[in-house]
């Protein structure tokens, strides 16, 4: 471990652990809070942004849709093959990017009166493009293969495509491989020479450009705002749930997307809504992404991605089914959740606790659910990640990396030293996915476990919780509404997290359904004379580590609660310190 000596108050905070044993970190050092500042400006100092980073966005911000370098390609190739009434095929993934940017298409599409039609592949045929979907289209007379969310990786079957004479365009943001597809136009902002500035869109923000532009190429670009308004509804969804860092395009996209699902038209979106009880005027970033995406995306996890593409596209009987489902893979994600974690930390030879990568497996996990394994595994462990699902023929892998580790890299770099471990892999820094020869897979493991010790050591680093700042002085209402202009808060605009220190517990109560959240009165420095209310999602646990009368730091973003036209305070807990709860770890 590193010394910098000296400073022993510094090493016993560095080594202090929290309820969820985790170690606090704050990420602007040397900077102190303000307090004649108000929130949002200390929020701006810690940050290192502007003002200017959150001003408001209106539709003029958006870059041009034919900033791509072969947009003007594919939209004169589509208005010829619509002019020829040829078929068209949109190709997509079966997660909610793949949805959305096949939605999105479809809508423009038949707006433009093309002869299109839609396939999403289920977990079942496995990630991307394959051959059985190209000789498909073939034999459905498809002219026109537009992929969404995928495509950029299938050199081979769209090497095929092409020799049955169909022209292919593809819109992806995938991780690009060093040979590229022979499509007719590829726009993907990660491809070289790519002129398009913004470099973060998902499949969905692709294929939301690319419908501005074939819209815009046939009616004009002042005929067809409304028109681009109402479909970022969708590709603000597609954008949320991939992690697409909510800066740049994708920041504009959720910032407008939400202005207009909140009077939304669709009735799929709005039976959806209701079914799942969620408030569509107080819609965020992060109500999608914890209780919105999660039910359109169970479709593809356990049955098949149809359904959900189904409700977008404005069918509201897929409500009932997708809440359904969603119940089913809550129940599946905690059985297996529960398996895999006994294998991390289960006894004998075995347990993982120490290791520097985690790897559980199973022949009774679906593909679909294995990523939301490793995900919840990461997050507990902090270290890299991989759930497999084992069958005779093929074993398939999720992973998940802790911040700063590429993983989809080190997949890449095994890959190109081992080709004949892999029936496939790819994916993005933090979220990947691979396929391997069975009779390869513990050479694999070994593999995998030697480059995570060269590239983070043999003993892992503590997980750790960053925050912005100690907050000092009292903190008011308006001062938290202040901050609210830096929305929306999500990927790459985490929520801003404060330290609140020495507040003690007036009440503590596990609250919810199932006792699993925690309620808590706070009397704080920063609440002047009152007390303060903060709730903890899924803190319930900790209800008899923090009896009344305790004195802990808190790590919360404050937020406000609105009930019965009234606002109020309510931090939103993120983890807890017990005062003088000195660990022996270190
Ligand atoms: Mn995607």
């Amino acid at each position: 471990m590193e010394n910098h000596g000296g400073n022993k108050e510094k090493n016993k905070e560095k080594n202090k652990k929290s309820l969820t044993n985790k170690v606090w970190k704050q990420t602007a050092d040397n900077k102190e809070y303000d307090e004649k500042k108000t929130l949002y400006q200390n929020f701006l100092a810690f940050s290192g942004k502007s003002d200017e980073d959150f001003s408001s966005v209106v539709f003029e911000d958006f870059l041009s849709p034919f900033d791509f370098k072969d947009m003007r390609i594919a939209v004169d190739l589509l208005e010829d093959v619509i002019a020829k009434n040829e078929r068209i095929l949109i190709f997509g993934d079966y997660d909610l990017d793949g949805m959305s940017g096949t939605a999105v298409l479809f809508l423009a599409l038949k707006i433009l009166g093309a002869n299109v039609s839609y396939r999403l592949p289920s977990r079942e045929d496995g990630y991307g493009l394959s051959e059985k979907f190209i000789d498909e289209a073939y034999k459905n007379n498809v002219k026109l293969f537009i992929t969404t969310d995928c495509g950029v990786s299938n050199v081979a079957e769209i090497e095929k495509a092409r020799q049955y004479g169909m022209n292919v365009i593809i819109t992806d943001h995938h991780s690009v491989g060093e040979v590229l597809p022979d499509a007719n136009a590829i726009l993907h902002p990660l491809v070289s020479g790519e002129s398009f500035s913004d470099k973060n869109l998902t499949g969905a923000g692709v294929a939301w450009y690319f419908s501005r532009a074939m819209l815009q190429n046939r009616f004009g670009k002042e005929k067809t705002r409304s028109i681009e308004i109402e479909l970022l509804e969708i590709a603000l969804l597609g954008t949320v749930a991939d992690c697409g860092a909510l800066t740049g395009e994708n920041r504009k996209i959720v910032f407008l997307g939400l202005e207009k699902l909140r009077t939304t038209k669709n009735k799929g979106l709005l039976e959806l809504m209701s079914v799942s009880k969620t408030n569509i005027n107080e819609i965020t970033a992060e109500t999608i992404a914890f209780f919105i995406a999660p039910r359109l995306n169970a479709s593809g996890r356990i049955a098949h991605p149809r359904l959900s593409l189904e409700l977008l596209l404005g069918n509201k009987e897929r409500a009932y089914d997708l809440e359904e489902l969603n119940k089913k893979r809550q129940d599946m994600v905690n059985v297996f959740f529960a398996e895999a974690n006994e294998q991390v930390i289960g006894d004998g030879e075995n347990n993982q606790v120490d290791n520097p990568a985690i790897i559980v497996k199973s022949t009774q996990w679906p593909g679909g659910i294995i990523g939301l394994i490793s995900g919840r595994l990461a997050e507990q462990y902090a270290r890299p990640t991989i759930a497999f699902e084992i069958t005779e023929e093929k074993i398939t892998g999720s992973c998940r990396g802790p911040v700063g580790f590429d993983i989809a890299k080190v997949l890449k770099d095994i890959q190109r030293d081992f080709p004949a471990y892999f029936y496939g892999c790819g994916g993005h820094a933090q979220a990947a996915g691979l396929s391997l020869y069975p009779e390869y897979f513990n050479d694999f493991c070994n593999e995998f476990n030697a480059r995570v010790v060269d590239i983070r050591g043999t003993v892992p680093p503590l997980p750790e919780l960053s925050y912005l700042s100690e907050i000092k002085g009292v903190c008011t209402l308006s001062e938290i509404k202040e901050l609210q202009q830096a929305e929306p808060f999500g990927i790459g605009n985490p929520s801003p997290c404060f330290r609140f220190s020495k507040c003690v517990v007036v009440r503590s109560r596990a609250v919810g359904k199932d006792k699993n959240h925690l309620s808590l009165f706070l009397r704080s420095p920063i609440s002047g004379q009152g007390n303060l209310s903060a709730i903890w999602f899924r803190g319930g646990e900790f209800e008899m580590s923090i009896p009344e009368n305790t004195i802990i730091d808190v790590l919360a973003i404050p937020k406000i609660n609105t009930w019965n036209g009234q606002d109020s305070i309510s931090l939103q807990v993120v983890d807890v310190m017990l005062e003088n709860s000195l660990n022996k770890m270190g």
